[in-house]
């Protein structure tokens, strides 16, 4: 037995030992002052050149009752500027104010508040206050301090607190807005047409929330960046496009080279149009002339490029801007076609005129090769009239008056065919 009492008791008496080492260890923060603890909330945000943003100083009593504080803060006055101070609930759902002092000039805020009535502790976690800041629009980039530069506290007794803890914030100016545009011109307005020599100008209006820093003009998957630039407005001059349909676009960055850009907008430029005119005998028309009678034909394209002249489809003349071939006298009886073309090209497009020049004898009269009842017809119809120059043709001998001479002529050719 007594040999026993101590193999027992060894053992009791470690644990016990163990025992206080472990209440030491546990017992000593319990035992020690509440910390509350005031933070800045949230901790760090981002926000732009301009923004108005919003913190909370919220306050964790640490099982303290909380009847009165003192909030002292600090901003940099200079990219910030504190809009309004409102009092939370720390101290109950009305508060007494007092001592606000905001000064955006040093950059500080203090504001003292006190619990209306008697204090029940324990305090919830709750806001002292919440402060809400507008950022300067020139404000650098940048983190910027949210300081809680003293917080004092009194307990339900009106004995202040030690110990507080503070977890400052902070804020991060970043431009994160692209610049935006308007405002797309282009002069001459799309489409037009094709003009030698012509200067073509794009423009846009482009803003930014701080500073735009390039504008870029894509045309044709050419990057143009030497833009004339007044004001908000950039643009650029092309000079002499030939006709076409082209693609363009701008883009834009800000100083924080955040982008943007235009879709793709097509810029057309027609063909320019031409014309021709084709002149018989100096009139433009069909003309009938008598075999071997000299013709005079001329041929005029509306630009400074080669026009062809052809005769029944063989090319008589070719020659930049105009064709003159005077006293031909080389058609043969019968009806001739006449033509003035121009083929066009990328810029142009193509013309040509056609007119007839019908090769036959004064008795047949409506020129269709055959002399016949149609042309006695015809005769008839202006039988005994006076007639001056040009004749018209069924005045076959062109003395003036359409007679029994002129129906002697054609009575003699009556039958005959030419072609
Ligand atoms: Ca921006
Ligand atoms: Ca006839
Ligand atoms: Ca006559």
């Amino acid at each position: 037995m007594r040999l026993r009492i101590p193999q027992i008791g060894l053992p009791v008496v470690g644990a016990i030992v163990v025992l206080a080492m472990l209440l030491g260890a546990t017992t000593i923060p319990v035992l020690a002052n509440p910390s509350p603890i005031a933070s800045v909330s949230p901790a760090s945000q981002s926000v732009g050149p301009g923004d108005t943003f919003s913190i909370t100083i919220v306050v964790a009593p640490d099982g303290e009752g909380l009847s009165a504080g003192q909030l002292d803060f600090a901003f940099d006055a200079t990219a910030m500027q504190v809009d309004s101070v409102t009092a939370g609930n720390l101290f109950g759902a009305n508060p007494t104010p007092a001592g606000l002092d905001l000064d955006n000039v040093a950059g500080t805020v203090s504001l003292a508040l006190a619990r209306k009535g008697f204090t029940t502790p324990p305090t919830p976690t709750g806001t002292f206050a919440t402060i809400t800041l507008t950022v300067n629009e020139d404000a650098p980039e940048g983190t910027y301090a949210l300081d809680i530069t003293n917080l004092r506290l009194a307990d339900e007794t009106f004995v202040e607190i030690t110990g507080i803890a503070i977890n400052d914030g902070a804020v991060t100016i970043a431009d994160e807005m692209p610049p935006t545009y308007s405002t797309i011109i282009t002069v001459p307005a799309s489409p037009t047409v094709y003009v030698p020599g012509q200067n073509y100008t794009f423009s846009i209006t482009v803003l930014d929330n701080v500073a735009v820093e390039t504008v870029v003009f894509q045309f044709e998957g050419v990057n143009h960046t030497n833009l004339t630039n007044v004001g908000d407005v950039y643009s650029y001059q092309l000079t002499d496009l030939a006709a076409g349909t082209y693609t363009y676009r701008w883009y834009m960055n800000d100083t924080s080279d955040n982008w943007n850009s235009t879709p793709n907008l097509g810029y057309i430029i027609n063909q320019a149009a031409t014309t021709v005119t084709l002149l018989l005998n100096g009139v433009e028309g069909d003309l009938v002339i008598d075999p071997g009678e000299p013709v005079n034909l001329s041929a005029t394209l509306s630009i400074p490029d080669i026009l062809t002249l052809s005769v029944d489809g063989i090319a008589v003349g070719t020659e930049m801007g105009s064709v003159e071939l005077e006293n031909v006298t080389t058609l043969d009886l019968g009806p001739h076609n006449v033509t003035a073309s121009y083929p066009g090209d990328g810029n142009y497009t193509g013309t040509s005129a056609t007119h007839w020049v019908t090769v036959t004898y004064p008795w047949d009269i409506n020129a269709d090769g055959t002399v016949d009842f149609i042309d006695m017809t015809i005769l008839s119809a202006h039988w005994d009239e006076v007639t001056t120059e040009p004749y018209p043709r069924y005045d076959l001998n062109r003395d003036g008056t359409v007679n029994y001479i002129d129906l002697a002529i054609l009575s003699a050719h009556m039958g005959e065919t030419y072609w």
